[in-house]
C-alpha cells in the first residue's frame, strides 16, 4: 500500500463532532489523505453552543506540529480556531521550522475562524491583530467569511465592489490568496466567492442552499482545499474542487441535538447508511 498524501489541521475541538477539528478530519478522510491534528483549545459544545473554552499550552500546540511534520511530513496545512495570541505566535513559530507556509514550501490554509455560528467568540481581541501580522503573511490563502472581514478589515461588505475592496485590504497583510466568501449577500438563490491573488480575481458562483444545519461548512471548505493542494491542485483548481465538495455536503447536512447539525461529506461513501445493517 502508498502512504496517502499528509495533511495537518491546527484546531479546536468541537465535543458535539461537529466543526472544528472533527470537520476537519472528517472531511480528510473523504478527500482521501491522512489527517493529522495539532489541537488548540477544546471547547464544550453541542449543537446549541459553546458553554466552555480550555486552551491548550502554547507549547503543546507547537510541539504537535513539530513532531508529525518531521516524522510523518506535511504535505499541506490549515488552521481553524487559534484562541489566543500567544497560541498563534507559537503556530507561526512552528511553522517556521518545519517550512509550513510561505517561508517553506508547505501550502498553508488559514481560516480565520473568530466565533462559531452562534456568535460565540472563539478568539480573543488581541489575538486578531496577531493573525493578520503573524499568520496572514505566512499564509498561501486566508478564507474570511463577512463577518471575519468586518472584523479584520473593518469593511462592512454589502455589494460585489466591496467585496473586491475587502479581498484587497486582505490581501496587503501578505498572503499568497484571499478567498472572500460571500454567503447569501447577493441574494437568496446564490452564493459568490471571490478569490484573489494580488492581482487577478477568479469568481465561483454556486446555489445557495436554504439550510438549517450548516454547522463546520466553513472548516469542510478549508479542509477540502487543503486536502486538494496536498494532492497537488493549484489554488484556482483546490477551490474549485473544495466549493463542489462543500455544495454537495450541505446537501446532505442532518439535524442533531436541538439546535444546529453539522454539514456531511458521507456522500462520498455511497453505502455507510446501510453498512454494519
Ligand atoms: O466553524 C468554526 C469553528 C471552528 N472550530 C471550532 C468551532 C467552530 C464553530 O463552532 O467550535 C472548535
Amino acid at each position: 500500500m502508498t502512504t496517502p498524501p499528509r495533511t495537518l489541521t491546527i484546531a479546536g475541538s468541537d465535543s458535539g463532532g461537529g466543526a472544528g477539528i472533527q470537520a476537519d478530519l472528517r472531511t480528510f478522510f473523504a478527500c482521501g489523505v491522512h489527517g493529522m491534528t495539532a489541537i488548540t483549545a477544546v471547547t464544550v459544545q453541542n449543537s446549541l453552543g459553546v458553554s466552555g473554552v480550555h486552551t491548550i499550552p502554547p507549547e503543546v500546540v507547537a510541539a504537535q506540529i513539530e513532531v508529525v511534520a518531521t516524522d510523518i511530513g506535511v504535505q499541506a496545512a490549515k488552521t481553524g480556531m487559534l484562541a489566543t495570541a500567544e497560541i498563534i505566535t507559537a503556530v507561526a513559530g512552528a511553522c517556521d521550522r518545519v517550512g509550513i507556509g510561505r517561508s517553506g514550501v508547505t501550502p498553508f490554509v488559514v481560516d480565520p475562524v473568530s466565533a462559531s455560528m452562534h456568535g460565540d467568540p472563539l478568539l480573543t481581541d488581541q489575538a486578531l491583530d496577531a493573525l493578520r501580522s503573524q499568520l496572514f503573511p505566512r499564509a498561501s490563502l486566508v478564507t474570511p467569511n463577512l463577518d471575519e472581514v468586518r472584523l479584520l478589515t473593518g469593511i462592512e461588505v454589502r455589494s460585489q465592489a466591496q467585496q473586491r475592496d475587502a479581498a484587497k485590504a486582505l490581501a496587503e497583510f501578505g498572503s499568497a490568496w484571499v478567498l472572500v466568501k460571500g454567503g447569501h449577500l447577493w441574494d437568496d438563490a446564490e452564493c459568490l466567492d471571490l478569490l484573489y491573488d494580488g492581482s487577478e480575481f477568479t469568481e465561483f458562483v454556486g446555489p445557495r442552499y436554504d439550510v438549517k444545519h450548516t454547522h463546520g461548512s466553513g472548516d469542510t471548505l478549508a479542509s477540502t482545499v487543503t486536502s486538494g493542494l496536498a494532492k497537488g491542485l493549484d489554488m484556482v483548481a483546490a477551490v474549485r474542487a473544495a466549493k463542489a465538495f462543500i455544495q454537495r455536503s450541505v446537501q446532505d447536512a442532518y439535524p442533531l441535538g436541538g439546535g444546529v447539525g453539522p454539514v456531511s461529506p458521507r456522500w462520498r461513501l455511497p453505502d455507510a447508511d446501510t453498512f454494519l445493517l
